[in-house]
């Protein structure tokens, strides 16, 4: 431990090591991400499963078209942590097509990713991580009625998936070494947006909230934007994945899963 060289992040060494046991961890955590045509749920996978393995551009028309999973192995740290290329655990990803793209399809799109669900759900060993994903832009009532499509895939045949749903929110990058640039909207999106969400689905707890910058970090410096923020920016894209980690490890007990019996009735 005390050889550990610790580069860029914030966390308290006990912290993060608070998981050793996911170095060996055999199991995979799926993780299925779901939300607006390109909001960044390509992205996101393939910064988990660090390769470009997801295609992702910017169009109102989904780049992704179909179901795509894929399994690997998430080092959270390893970009900004020397030594850290062993620290993380199994995944397996599930990637699928956005709400509301520009063709309409909504309707072929909704029955595919319904299926998903329910096979991850009840074949699968359940879902881990129901990864609802934003761009932080997004307005509260978009992001209400993205949350609602979500709920009228699941709610047919389980209520029990709240405790396992993260909302991120992507496209919050560092900007000329400012990482607190939406910071309004955040304080909002905690507050009006969770009591809201609590309200209307009768939730007694908080949905987790995360932030993060998919892109890669590029030097204000070496962008001719000022002086060089690499310190800041490492630091800040190392924490962000730090939480999200945190927040899908907390889960590893604790998958949402379904009878058999629901998907043989659909
Ligand atoms: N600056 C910035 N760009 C991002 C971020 N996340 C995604 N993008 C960009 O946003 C665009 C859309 O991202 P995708 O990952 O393809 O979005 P998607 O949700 O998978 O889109 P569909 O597959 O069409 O549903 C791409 O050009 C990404 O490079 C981010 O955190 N910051
Ligand atoms: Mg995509």
């Amino acid at each position: 431990m005390t050889n550990t060289r610790w580069r860029y992040c914030t966390e308290p060494i006990n912290s993060l090591l608070a998981y050793p046991e996911f170095n060996l961890q055999e199991t995979e955590l799926n993780i299925i991400a779901l939300g607006r045509t390109g909001d960044g749920k390509s992205s996101l996978l393939n910064d988990l499963v660090g390769s470009q393995a997801f295609k992702q551009k910017i169009s109102a028309k989904s780049q992704t078209k179909d179901i795509q999973s894929l399994s690997a192995f998430w080092a959270p740290l390893h970009p900004y942590l020397h030594n850290k290329e062993h620290f993380g655990c199994h995944i397996h990803v599930i990637d699928t097509p956005g709400f509301a793209d520009s063709q309409n399809r909504d309707d072929e799109f909704f029955t595919i990713i319904q299926q998903a669900l329910l096979h991850t759900a009840i074949h699968k060993g359940g879902i881990h991580c129901i990864l609802l994903v934003f761009k932080i832009t997004t307005s509260s009532d978009t992001i209400y009625k993205t949350i609602d499509s979500f709920f009228n895939l699941l709610s047919p045949y389980s209520h029990d998936f709240w405790k396992n749903v993260l909302l991120v929110f992507t496209h919050a990058d560092v900007s000329h070494g400012h990482t607190n640039r939406h910071q309004s909207h955040k304080v909002a999106l905690k507050t009006n947006v969770n009591r809201t969400l609590k309200q209307k689905y009768s939730l007694d707890f908080d949905l987790p909230m995360l932030w993060i910058s998919t892109q890669k970090y590029v030097c204000s410096f070496l962008k001719g934007l000022g002086d060089c923020d690499c310190e800041t920016g490492h630091r800040y894209h190392s924490d962000c994945r730090r939480r999200l980690f945190e927040q899908v490890v907390k889960r590893r007990h604790l998958p949402f899963c379904i009878d058999s019996g629901p998907e043989e009735e659909a």
